[in-house]
């Protein structure tokens, strides 16, 4: 196939990047995913690079490298940067960032709960990550509406050959987790400039893809949400930096589970 086509084929199956929240909602609803372009520009994008790359550098020479943090095999050259919330507040720009709180309002309703921000850097010959949908915790048969919804920053520029994530795209509407029979499932690389943010709904399938060149890396920062039933992935109670909770406005609070209703009170209510 020449490049034109490989284009072609790739655009029959993915939605153009949109700025547009309804688009963007549509496409979810049709694809699983939507493409929300330059929403990270200039200082901002460079402040963010800068701060995930110090923060990933520092782990390095603490010896807190976490490779992978999960039971999925995964490679060596990847590395998992946690909780990056209490790291560096540009990350709190991310996490709160108005366009992805709108996609969370939009997709999964309100209230609801950043259940994690958490980096993973592919590096030079890194391996694929295992086919899957971040609603794993649900049991089957899955609700008809998604549980879960994750925004990934592109720090860097996200190519087929640096490992850009893969997705399945309408494979939410199965409705269910891939077996072991569909990890071959065809899938395309999300292709996308530093600054984008792809946002995707938690039954969609996807892995991280083959880092394939030499000498490059590639950032993404996955923020994670879910409806407020479900326990976060990291404990925020333990984990978060005061600062942010100090500081943080009602939405954070509700984000962050200090603000809430029905559930998580402190005898009888909201601890907020
Ligand atoms: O690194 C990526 O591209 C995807 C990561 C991912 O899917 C995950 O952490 O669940």
């Amino acid at each position: 196939m020449t490049l034109a086509q490989q284009a072609a084929a790739r655009n029959a199956v993915l939605p153009a990047p949109t700025r547009s929240l309804e688009q963007g909602l549509a496409d979810i609803l049709d694809f699983g995913l939507a493409i929300v372009p330059d929403v990270l520009t200039g200082d901002a994008l460079q402040r963010a690079r800068e701060a995930l790359y110090r923060a990933a550098e520092s782990d390095r020479a603490r010896g807190r490298e976490q490779k992978f943090g999960l039971d999925y095999a995964h490679d060596e050259t990847n590395q998992r940067v946690w909780n990056v919330l209490s790291r560096d507040p540009v990350f709190e720009d991310m996490a709160f960032h108005r366009i992805a709180v709108d996609y969370v309002r939009g997709a999964l309703g309100w209230p609801a709960l950043l259940g994690n921000i958490s980096a993973n850097i592919t590096g030079p010959g890194g391996g694929e990550m295992v086919l899957h949908a971040d609603q794993i915790f649900v049991p089957e048969p899955w609700p008809d509406q998604p549980q879960g919804l994750n925004v990934a920053w592109c720090l860097d520029d996200f190519t087929e050959a640096n490992g850009a994530t893969r997705f399945a795209p309408g494979s939410h509407k199965l409705n269910r987790a891939p077996r072991a029979e569909d990890a071959a499932a065809a899938t395309v690389a999300i292709e996308a400039p530093a600054g984008s943010a792809v946002v995707f709904e938690s039954r969609v399938w996807h892995k991280t893809g083959f880092n394939r060149t030499e000498g490059e890396h590639r950032a993404g920062v996955f923020a994670w949400y879910t409806r407020p039933i479900y326990r976060t992935q990291e404990n925020w109670f333990l984990s978060l930096k005061p600062e942010v909770r100090q500081f943080a406005s009602d939405e954070m609070l509700v984000l962050l589970g200090y603000k809430t209703q029905g559930l998580g009170l402190v005898n009888g209510a909201s601890p907020a």
